[in-house]
């Protein structure tokens, strides 16, 4: 089990040795339910709170943030949502802290307004974006995307946005351009784990301007109809299907077109274990661990099986092309 020399004192833990509090939940309840009546009544019973938390989308507890259906290819799968409480409160956000309760515990001393997005570098027409206007820049759409976690688990999430290409477009990148770099805010008086040394903050992450473009590559600003929780990444982010959960950079205040590749923050913590694609493979395991399967939140009962894990998330027939003649071991 190699340890990445250059690391700065924390590892993702191994998926295996996690018991994910929705395990222990469920089968808490479950054990009570049985032992307060029939087996088959339970059941019934269990199955019916099941479809009632799928049926409650809307969770109206911030403003609505409608999007039309997409007519994006593989942009809306139809496969059952996670439901919303999960999806707030099983996060990674380390600039709140590294335990998955902390962003929903911590984040609400992010203030998602006012906001600006920095558009910068190789472009014809950089410029300050304010959040209002971003969000005015094109027609907001509904995108149903599995999000897939290099840890192992994955979500099916409405998100509400635009495809990144829009703005790329409305900037206009120089033909120098081969890179997009996206910043993330780094505010030490809010955000507890700025403090620690977990990465080196700024949270930065980047794709390749191809990549950037492609359609499905989702600039977010809702969830679930409503503005994005601070803990999912207010008031902007990234939502990218088809690589590990960690491209998709939350809260971002700043992006860059370049023409060198640039240097992520995982891939700068751990340059081993996190490579600058990140694309979900199930054939390329994590040196601490597979990537063959993977554990849907709100699945993870006593019952549930493992999910295998599809070659770019599921989205090779959509973003294949983008990798033709790479070696995905090497570039991984
Ligand atoms: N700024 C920032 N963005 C981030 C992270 C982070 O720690 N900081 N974590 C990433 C990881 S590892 C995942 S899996 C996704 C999770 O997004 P979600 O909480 O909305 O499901 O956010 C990504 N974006
Ligand atoms: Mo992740």
């Amino acid at each position: 089990m190699p340890i990445p020399s250059r690391h700065r004192g924390f590892l993702h833990p191994i998926p295996s040795e996690i018991t994910p509090r929705a395990v222990y939940e469920e089968r808490r309840a479950l054990l009570r339910l049985m032992a307060a009546g029939a087996a088959g009544a339970t059941l019934a019973a269990w199955a019916g709170r099941e479809a009632l938390a799928q049926a409650q989308q809307r969770p109206g507890r911030l403003a609505a943030l409608p999007g039309a259906a997409s007519a994006v290819a593989g942009a809306v799968t139809m496969e059952k949502h996670t439901s919303y409480q999960d999806a707030s409160t099983y996060n990674n956000f380390y600039e709140f802290g590294t335990d998955k309760a902390d962003p929903a515990r911590n984040a609400h001393t992010l203030k998602p307004d006012p906001w600006s997005v920095e558009v910068e570098g190789l472009v014809k027409k950089p410029g300050k974006y304010a959040i209002e206007d971003l969000l005015r820049l094109s027609a907001q759409e509904e995108r149903i995307y599995r999000l897939r976690c290099v840890e192992g688990w994955s979500m099916v999430i409405p998100w509400v946005g635009y495809s990144l290409a829009e703005l790329i477009r409305r900037v206009e990148p120089l033909g120098s351009a081969k890179y997009v770099e996206f910043v993330t805010l780094a505010d030490k008086a809010r955000m507890p784990g700025v403090g620690s040394r977990v990465l080196d903050w700024p949270y930065v992450e980047g794709l390749r301007l191809d990549e950037a473009l492609h359609p499905l590559a989702l600039l977010a600003f809702g969830m679930y109809g409503e503005v994005l929780p601070n803990q999912n990444g207010a008031p902007v982010r990234l939502v990218v299907p088809w690589k590990y959960g960690f491209k998709s950079a939350k809260s971002i205040v700043k992006i860059r077109f370049t023409e060198k590749e640039p240097l992520t923050a995982w891939h700068k913590a751990a340059p081993r274990e996190y490579g600058f694609y990140s694309n979900v493979n199930p054939q390329v395991d994590h040196p601490r661990w597979s990537q063959a399967t993977e554990r849907r939140i709100g699945e993870d009962g006593l019952f549930a099986k493992k999910r295998k894990t599809l070659m770019f998330n599921g989205y090779e027939a959509q973003v294949g092309q983008l990798y033709a003649g790479m070696d995905l071991r090497k570039f991984f």
